[in-house]
């Protein structure tokens, strides 16, 4: 009853404009949902795949905003939107390889058009192309064969549909009426996210997107949320709104950035302590296919973001950009394939892990699964590596390649690691630290 009435102070604080500090507090969240959650904690690694009519272009898929183009232009450009070479087995099929477990797919961006059959409006990819497939079902089934959890993006923002008004911060004279019934959006949006929710079987969740566009608008998040929860109750919300954590939403997830670092500035620095947490990256510069843009991450780089974002207690969904014909570029399944080759032998390290004892470093980060806790020693010059105190006495230490004990030393202070050199191609040397078995010497350092 006191949990109750304490969840109900928190709904009352939040009409009242309040921040929704407590608000999405596990007590009020259905067994299902939570269980998601923790299923999505334990994941760990996901794919992000941006895919679309602004693909053909070849410049991003923010291709329609920065050139200005025209409603009736773009319209035309989805007619021509033919992706022959698409093939969702062999999507999945890299997934897998790639030791993601689960994909994020945009179902649609800020340009509005639909990857996915919809009755709402002919502006998707089977009534509005030769294509006529509808590449999201059979994606769906790919990975529902697989076993691989399918999350929508789906963008809020939307450049093209008439009652997306008043527009917002990303408007520019496109050709589109100075006027717009708003309910009429949402109503909708509501309606193409109830058919995502009901024609695709099991969903993992809805990532939104395009919110900040217009971050003071009534958006009735509550009614969409709840939409979403009644017509899947195992499916999470995941919001990029770049703001704190609201009621009903699942995941925090952060663009570009580990949980709380906002480098790219749009980000918060609040770091919900209960939610699951989830940083976006791309794998170049670009979310949709870029065709000049090479700038990709290192395999070592990318190790490090996924070890990072684990560390952190989080997953890392890393993108990729599929081009128009529906194949993908070399760069990226080269990388996705060294990620699975690397959790094939480090991936107990990460899959099924929390945050670990002692927060992430300069040198590296730590995660755990109960008493067993994984040190990442990404970057470290020295054969001895001095950690704060675990919190527990430890019982082995060996590294996770090869199984050769590592010398550890333990004082009041902490302890100290003997660490094997390097090898150039091992990016992450993990030591397995095995605990429990005694009184903890010292409480945990963070
Ligand atoms: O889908 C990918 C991007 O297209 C989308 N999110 C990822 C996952 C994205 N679009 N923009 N951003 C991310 C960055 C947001 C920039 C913003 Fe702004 C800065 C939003 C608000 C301030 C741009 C500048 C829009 C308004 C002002």
């Amino acid at each position: 009853m006191k949990r109750l009435r304490a969840a109900l102070a928190a709904g009352s604080l939040l009409a009242a404009g309040g921040v929704p500090a407590t608000a999405q507090a596990g007590d009020s969240v259905p067994a299902e949902r939570l269980a998601a959650r923790r299923w999505f904690s334990d994941a760990k690694f996901g794919l992000f795949i941006h895919w679309g009519v602004y693909s053909q272009l070849g410049a991003g898929e923010w291709v329609m905003h920065n050139r200005k183009i025209a409603v009736s232009d773009y319209e035309w450009l989805a007619t021509t939107f033919n992706p022959t070479k698409f093939d969702a087995v062999a999507w999945v099929a890299l997934a897998k390889r790639a030791g993601v477990r689960y994909i994020t797919i945009t179902s649609r961006h800020h340009d509005g058009f639909a990857m996915f059959q919809t009755a709402q409006t002919p502006y998707n990819i089977v009534d509005g192309t030769p294509f006529r497939r509808d590449p999201l079902k059979e994606l769906a089934d790919a990975c529902h064969a697989a076993g691989i959890k399918l999350f929508f993006y789906y963008s809020q923002l939307d450049w093209h549909h008439p009652d997306y008004w008043p527009r917002g911060r990303t408007a520019w004279d496109n050709g589109r009426p100075d006027h717009g019934d708003w309910s009429r959006y949402l109503a909708f949006m509501n309606a193409q996210l109830t058919e995502l929710l009901t024609r695709y079987g099991d969903v993992g969740g809805i990532w939104f997107d395009g919110m900040w566009d217009k971050p003071d608008a009534p958006w009735q998040l509550d009614s969409t949320y709840g939409l979403i929860h009644r017509l899947q109750p195992a499916a999470l919300v995941v919001p990029n709104h770049h703001q704190h954590p609201r009621p009903g939403e699942d995941v925090q997830t952060f663009e570009q950035d580990l949980p709380g670092a906002n480098s790219a500035g749009f980000n918060t620095s609040y770091v919900s302590g209960d939610l699951p947490l989830e940083t976006s990256l791309t794998m170049n510069g670009s979310w949709g296919f870029n065709i000049t843009d090479k700038d990709f991450k290192s395999v070592r780089t990318l190790v490090g973001y996924l070890v990072r974002a684990a560390g952190n207690g989080g997953n890392l969904l890393l993108n990729i950009g599929p081009r128009p014909d529906g194949t993908i570029s070399p760069e990226f399944t080269a990388r996705l394939d060294s990620l699975g080759a690397w959790l094939a032998v480090y991936g107990t390290a990460i899959y099924g892990t929390r945050r670990g004892p002692v927060s992430p470093r300069g040198w590296g980060a730590t995660t755990r699964r109960g008493d067993t806790v994984f040190v990442h020693v990404l970057d470290w010059p020295d054969p001895l590596l001095p950690l704060p105190p675990l919190g527990a006495r430890v019982r082995t230490a060996y590294l996770l390649r090869g199984r050769a004990a590592v010398p550890v030393v333990e004082t009041a202070a902490g302890m100290t690691l003997a660490l094997p050199p390097a090898g150039a191609d091992e990016p992450d040397r993990v030591i397995v630290v095995v605990t429990g078995g005694g009184a903890a010497p010292n409480r945990p350092g963070r």
